[in-house]
C-alpha cells in the first residue's frame, strides 16, 4: 500500500469536528447508527458495492477506485454512514487486505469525541461523570477509548449483515458471546471496587438512577462556524425513564416489549420463530436478539447512547446488554446439560491442571482447610 492510499483512507476516515453538521444538511438528525435497520441496509449496499469496484478492478487499483465511490457516495449518503460502509469492506476485502490497508486507531479517527484530554488528570480531578460516587471509581474503564474502539471494531467485523454475500458462521452466537465477555470484565472490575455486579434494565419504565456526563472534553462543532462554541454530547440526569422516540418508524419503549415477548415466546416454543435446542438455534437466536431488541433499545433515548463509538461509557450501556444478555441466558438454562459424553479419551500428564467442584476433592487435595492447620 502506498502511503498516499493509506492516507487517502485515513483522512476519509477521519470524523471532522462538524461531522453533526453534515449528517444535519442530509437531514440525518438522529445521526447515523449501525443499530437503525434502515441505515444498517443502506450501508450494505455501499459496502457491498465496494467489493464489487474491487473485484473487477483487482489488478488495476482497486483501493483507488473505491476510494472514488466512496467520496461520491458522502456527497450523497451521511459520511458517518459511508465511513462505517468503507470499514467493513477495509476489514474484509481480499484485496485491502493484501495491500495491508488499515483502518486508522479510534484516537486518531475521531479524537474529539473519544480521548479526553489529558490536562484534568494531569490536575488530578477527573470530572465525574455519574452521580453515584463509587461508580466513578470506574470513569478510568468505561472512559477509555480502547474500550470503545474494540466495541466499534467488532461490530464492524460483525455488521449483522452478510458482508459481501456471506453470511458469518456463528455469528448471532457470537454476538451473545462477545458481549457477555464485556459484562464479565465490567462485573470483575465492578467486584473490585465493592460494588454489585451490574442489573439488567428488564423494567422499562424504570427511573434510571444512574446518570451520566459525558467527558466535558469531548465535543463537536454543531456549524462548521469556528467563532461559536462547541457542543458538549448530552447528559442523562438521574431518575430518567426510556421514551418514544417522535416519528412513525422511531423506535417505541412498546416495540421493546413487543420484541422481547417476541424472544421469550420463541424460546418457549410458542412464538411465530421459535428458537430450538440445537446449536444453530444459538445462532438464529443471536441474530434476532441482536436486531430487534438490542438494535431498538440503543435507539431509544435517554436510555442507552446509540454510537458504538461512544456507547460503553456509559453504565447505561452495561445494564441495557445485562438485559439482552438474560434473554439469551433463558434460552440456554433450557439446554440439556452438556455431558462431553461424544468428547474424544482424555489422557491426563503430569503438568496438566484439573478444574475441580470443592467438594468433590478427596481428603488430601483439600488445600485451603489444610492450610488452616499449617
Ligand atoms: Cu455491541
Amino acid at each position: 500500500m502506498t502511503h498516499h492510499l493509506q492516507n487517502l483512507v485515513s483522512g476519509f476516515l477521519s470524523v471532522p469536528r462538524n461531522f453533526r453538521q453534515e449528517q444535519d444538511q442530509r437531514g440525518n438528525f438522529f445521526g447515523f447508527s449501525p443499530f437503525d435497520t434502515s441505515q444498517l441496509r443502506q450501508a450494505q449496499i455501499l459496502s457491498d458495492n465496494y467489493f464489487r469496484i474491487s473485484r473487477e478492478n483487482a489488478s488495476n487499483d482497486p483501493v483507488a477506485k473505491v476510494m472514488e465511490q466512496a467520496q461520491l457516495d458522502a456527497q450523497q449518503y451521511d459520511p458517518e454512514l459511508v465511513r462505517y460502509a468503507l470499514m467493513v469492506w477495509i476489514a474484509h476485502d481480499p484485496e485491502a487486505r493484501r495491500r495491508n490497508l488499515k483502518i486508522p486507531p479510534l484516537g486518531q479517527r475521531a479524537p474529539h469525541i473519544s480521548v479526553p484530554k489529558q490536562t484534568n488528570a494531569a490536575a488530578g480531578a477527573p470530572t465525574p461523570t455519574t452521580a453515584d460516587p463509587p461508580l466513578t471509581n470506574l470513569d478510568w474503564w468505561r472512559e477509555d477509548p480502547q474500550l470503545s474502539e474494540h466495541h466499534e471494531h467488532w461490530h464492524i467485523v460483525f455488521p449483522a449483515f452478510p458482508v459481501n454475500g456471506v453470511s458469518k458462521d456463528r455469528e448471532g452466537e457470537n454476538f451473545a458471546f462477545m458481549h457477555r465477555q464485556m459484562l464479565a470484565r465490567y462485573d470483575a472490575e465492578r467486584v473490585a471496587v465493592g460494588l454489585q455486579p451490574v442489573k439488567p434494565l428488564s423494567d422499562f419504565s424504570e427511573h434510571i438512577p444512574e446518570a451520566y456526563n459525558p467527558d466535558s472534553d469531548l465535543t463537536y462543532d454543531p456549524d462548521g462556524n469556528p467563532s461559536t462554541t462547541n457542543f458538549h454530547f448530552m447528559a442523562r440526569s438521574t431518575g430518567k425513564e426510556l421514551t418514544d422516540l417522535a416519528g412513525n418508524n422511531a423506535p417505541k419503549v412498546s416495540t421493546l416489549l413487543q420484541y422481547r415477548q417476541q424472544l421469550l415466546d420463541g424460546i418457549e416454543g410458542k412464538g411465530e420463530t421459535n428458537f430450538g435446542q440445537d446449536d444453530k438455534s444459538a445462532t438464529t437466536l443471536g441474530n434476532v436478539l441482536e436486531t430487534t431488541l438490542h438494535n431498538t433499545g440503543h435507539n431509544t433515548p435517554p436510555g442507552v447512547m446509540i454510537d458504538p463509538r461512544t456507547a460503553a461509557r456509559d453504565p447505561v450501556f452495561w445494564r441495557w446488554h445485562r438485559h439482552v444478555d438474560d434473554v439469551f441466558s433463558t434460552w440456554q438454562n433450557k439446554q440439556a446439560p452438556y455431558d462431553f459424553s461424544d468428547a474424544p479419551p482424555v489422557v491426563i500428564k503430569s503438568n496438566d491442571i484439573i478444574l475441580a467442584w470443592k467438594d468433590k476433592l478427596l481428603e488430601a487435595d483439600r488445600w485451603e482447610e489444610l492450610m488452616k492447620f499449617s
